[in-house]
């Protein structure tokens, strides 16, 4: 095999202090050793399927590992499946720099799927034994069963060992079953971090539900959070007022999917496993977002709707998996309950996701992260809220950005071709600070970022009848690809 050499290595000295996650957070990976950033947990007959995804995000500077639910088995020791993926992730962010953890597959109960997740016993406000999927516990330092009885996250019992996360490693479950949702999915998101709407779409946000208006302080509340990192935006509420004629049912449910206009929404109001219940019981389900028609204008979710997270349900899908995984529709990150969801004193937790994702412009998976370190002293002491720790999750990329600015596409100049040997390759784009990473055939590959006017240069020796593949990317741009072939 022939190969390249880079003849400089990147030095990316950015950083912002007193930010646990900053915007730049690709950088951290990078400069951690190999392999680093992004490790994807899959089973092994949907490895090959997600090669596309890894290929796309590598050329967004985020390289990925994938490990198969069958190697860690084999690399890790421990007494079950679950806990040797916890110690394999460990190893990775303590030891291996990574940020990101992808569980990219879809669980069952009892510890069944393509990544199962670790159920926990939790007792609910009106006295119940339940089991909830916790994928903060593939995150934790500890095993989440200090007595040692097979039985995890018991309030009392398992104190001792319950951490939840510190907000420096972002994590998400994509929850696919088959090589196609995983196709879909990566199509979804190549559409998201490189055609994304150039309208107000970014920083457009729908607040909607079924029942009657916010009360007066809720609604100033999430006015006052999201107009702060929602700069120069709009804010929309939908509610039924049955005094004013008004209401908020499917239809206007779909209309708000469908006129592209809204690229957050929050969800509020009755759910369930199968989807969103309106008025008179009528439901937004699998049949309806199947007839959406949003292409490639994929709004980033919260809801508080009981159960319309609730991945792990033998009946599959549930309706926020629905939204990820319908082919050309839908959404492409839903935070939601697996359960029965926060109550009404815990209704506004989502409004953080937002702050952290949009004010500290944080991945997705860092700000659900850092809405649950912030958590953490109240889960510590009350069992409602270590429950809400528990279920609320983040279905979907981890890595992707929440895009609060209208992105645009930068004009990207280079070379037509390039002769073999040393040289100094100079790319020129009108983008200003991007993520530019460059790629030959044979495994070479730099990372950096663009200066002031949006110029970069690469040293580097390239070898004949090759291509050199150069990717501009950002959160504020929309991912442009350049291809020169050395002859
Ligand atoms: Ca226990
Ligand atoms: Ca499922």
């Amino acid at each position: 095999m022939k190969l390249a050499v880079l003849c400089t290595s990147a030095i990316l000295g950015m950083s912002a202090p007193g930010i646990a996650h900053p915007e730049h957070e690709f950088m951290t990976g990078l400069s951690a050793p190999s392999p680093a950033t992004v490790l994807l947990i899959t089973g092994p007959e949907l490895v090959d399927s997600w090669k596309p995804f890894v290929a796309w995000k590598k050329r967004l500077g985020k390289p990925v590992r994938i490990l198969s639910t069958t190697q860690i088995s084999e690399r890790y020791e421990a007494k079950d499946l679950q806990e040797k993926i916890r110690r394999c992730i460990r190893n990775h962010t303590d030891h291996l720099g990574t940020r990101w953890i992808i569980l990219g597959g879809d669980s069952e109960e009892n510890g069944r799927g393509v990544v199962p997740a670790r159920d926990t016993l939790h007792r609910t406000q009106t006295g119940e034994l339940i089991n909830v999927p916790t994928d903060i516990y593939y995150l934790s330092k500890k095993d989440w069963d200090s007595d040692n009885d097979g039985i995890y996250g018991e309030w009392k019992e398992d104190k001792e060992s319950i951490d939840y996360p510190d907000g420096n490693v972002g994590l998400g479950r994509i929850p696919v079953r088959r090589s196609e949702d995983v196709k879909a999915y990566t199509e979804k998101v190549i559409a998201y971090e490189s055609r994304y709407p150039e309208s107000e779409f970014a920083i457009s946000m729908a607040y909607a539900s079924p029942n009657p208006p916010l009360r007066a302080e809720l609604r100033d509340s999430w006015n006052q959070q999201i107009s702060r990192v929602l700069e120069g935006g709009t804010l929309r509420y939908f509610f039924s007022s049955p005094d004013k004629g008004k209401t908020f049912g499917p239809a206007e449910w779909v209309n708000l999917l469908d006129s592209c206009a809204n690229g957050k929404l929050h969800l509020k109001g009755p759910g369930s496993h199968d989807g969103w219940i309106f008025q008179n019981e009528a439901m937004i389900t699998n049949a309806e977002v199947s007839r959406l028609t949003n292409r490639e204008a994929y709004p980033v979710i919260t809801t508080t709707s009981p159960e319309t997270g609730q991945f792990d349900h033998g009946e599959d899908p549930s309706i926020a998996e629905s939204m990820i995984r319908m082919p050309e529709r839908g959404a492409i990150a839903v935070v939601a309950p697996s359960r029965q969801g926060p109550s009404p004193e815990q209704e506004e937790i989502l409004s953080q996701f937002w702050e952290h994702g949009l004010g500290q412009k944080v991945s997705a998976g860092a700000a659900l992260s850092l809405l649950k370190a912030g958590m953490a002293q109240k889960a510590i002491a009350s069992p409602s809220d270590h429950l809400l720790a528990c279920e609320l999750n983040l279905l979907g990329d981890p890595t992707l950005g929440l895009r609060g600015t209208i992105p645009r596409t930068p004009t990207v100049k280079g070379p037509q071709e390039l002769p073999p040997g040393n040289l100094s390759l100079i790319i020129e784009s009108n983008a200003p600070h991007s993520i530019v990473s460059l790629q030959d055939d044979f495994g070479l590959y730099a990372v950096t970022v663009s200066d002031e006017s949006g110029n970069v240069v690469f040293p580097l020796n390239v070898v004949e009848d090759s291509t050199i593949t150069i990717t501009v990317s950002g959160p504020e741009y929309n991912a442009v690809t350049l291809r020169i072939p050395v002859r």
